[in-house]
Formats: structure tokens, C-alpha cells, sequence
């Protein structure tokens, strides 16, 4: 019936706890700023404006509402393997718990901007299983030999018309880099860790400190 029809979630994920929601968003924010005014960004400002103009990063990204890490994108049930997904014993387990998530590092391209993930082993039985979860996405083939949940991220900020799905595609794309063994250019030292650019508009802070973050296993229906 129309009911079964509409009972599962746009998506499920991890949703941060709102304390540290304010706490993120004050680094992240901390971070653009800095950012901003390094001369190696300024030297690869066309990657952002197709000017040499500057480019003000605050304004730049705008935010994506609650900040969460995305498991599994449903689409109410449309999108492929999200039965299955609803259906695992983990899924159901762990509905509602709340989880320590590590964020080990910010990055930075012309459409998005968001944090990376480190998933524990436990984490990743929440993680969809079937070999291309990591290419949900769908545009980053070489992605398919990264470790499983090489994609999990927070969605810190989209620039303008562009989808929250990007971040995870931008995500692929720096870390295929890094493992095809582009070792980028290390270009600072800052106080929340280094700063290494890869080209065309990507940046990535591994942060020297991780940032744990509280957040509740659930799901999102819109
Ligand atoms: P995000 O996880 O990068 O933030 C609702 O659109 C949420 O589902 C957003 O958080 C979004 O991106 C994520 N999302 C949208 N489409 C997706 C897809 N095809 N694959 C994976 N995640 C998707």
C-alpha cells in the first residue's frame, strides 16, 4: 500500500549532536577564514572565480542545514540496495544509538566543502556493503579500489547550485589521488594541522587533532 510505499527514509546517517554542531561550524568557519587570506590560495584563486578575483570563502559555501554523515541515501526507497539496507540486522540494532564519529580532516574544492570521516570497525557495519556504495555517487570509477567507507564525510557547505551529493565525489577524488600517490603540495603549517593542495582547486587540512563528534544513528525523511 501506499504506506510501505513511503516508509523508508530519504536517507539514513549519523546526525551530530547539536553541541558540537555549533563547535564544527565555529572551526570550519575559523578555517575559511584562514584560508582566505594564505597567498598559496590566492595564488590558485581562478580555480574558484575563473578570475584572479578574491573570493570570499564564508560567503562562498553556503550551509546544507543539520550536519550529518550520510550511510545510506534511499530516496524513499527509489535508490538501488536501500531495502536491503533498512533490513540489516545492524541498521536495526543500532537505531538511535549515538556513536563517537572521528573527523581527521577538512577539505576545500570549488563546489563543496566538507569534513572527512574516519569510520571505526564498528562503524562500518553501518556502512552499505555491496562493493560500490563508494560510487553511489557514480563519478569517480577509480574510487571502486579505495577501502570500503573512503567516502564518509560531513557536508560542511555547497557553493551555489551545487547538490550536497558533490561532497562525496569531491572526497574520492582527492583520496584516488592520493592513493594513485600524488603527494599534492604541502604548501602550510597551521595550527589545526597541514594544509596540502591537489591541484585544480583542492585543498585538504588533515587535522593534526582529530575532532570527535557525538552523533545519533537514525534517518531522514524530509
Ligand atoms: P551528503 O551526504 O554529501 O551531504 C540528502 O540529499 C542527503 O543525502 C545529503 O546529505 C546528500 O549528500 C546525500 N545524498 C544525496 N544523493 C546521494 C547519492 N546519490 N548518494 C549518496 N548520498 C547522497
Amino acid at each position: 500500500g501506499p504506506l510501505e510505499e513511503v516508509s523508508l527514509p530519504l536517507y539514513f546517517g549519523w546526525f551530530l549532536l547539536s553541541s558540537i554542531q555549533d563547535k564544527i561550524k565555529c572551526t570550519s568557519m575559523d578555517f575559511l577564514k584562514t584560508l582566505d587570506t594564505l597567498e598559496a590560495f590566492k595564488k590558485h584563486l581562478i580555480d574558484f572565480s575563473g578570475k584572479a578575483e578574491e573570493v570570499d570563502l564564508e560567503q562562498y559555501f553556503q550551509p546544507t542545514g543539520i550536519l550529518h554523515c550520510t550511510t545510506k541515501f534511499c530516496n524513499y526507497g527509489k535508490a538501488e540496495g536501500a531495502k536491503e539496507y533498512a533490513e540489516k540486522q545492524a541498521v536495526k540494532d543500532f537505531y538511535g544509538s549515538i556513536f563517537d564519529l572521528s573527523l581527521s580532516a577538512l577539505f576545500v574544492t570549488p563546489r563543496t566543502f566538507g569534513a572527512r570521516v574516519s569510520l571505526t570497525e564498528e562503524q562500518l557495519q553501518l556502512w552499505p556493503a555491496d562493493a560500490d556504495a563508494e560510487k553511489q555517487a557514480e563519478s569517480v570509477p577509480a574510487a571502486a579500489s579505495l577501502p570500503l567507507g573512503s567516502r564518509a564525510h560531513v557536508t560542511l557547505g555547497c557553493a551555489e547550485n551545487v547538490e550536497p551529493v558533490q561532497t562525496g565525489v569531491d572526497l574520492l577524488e582527492i583520496l584516488t589521488l592520493q592513493q594513485e600517490g600524488q603527494q599534492g603540495e604541502q604548501v602550510e603549517e597551521m595550527e589545526l594541522g597541514t594544509l596540502t593542495y591537489y591541484g585544480t582547486g583542492k585543498w585538504l587540512l588533515n587535522l593534526r587533532e582529530p575532532i570527535s563528534a557525538p552523533a545519533c544513528f537514525s534517518s531522514f525523511y524530509g
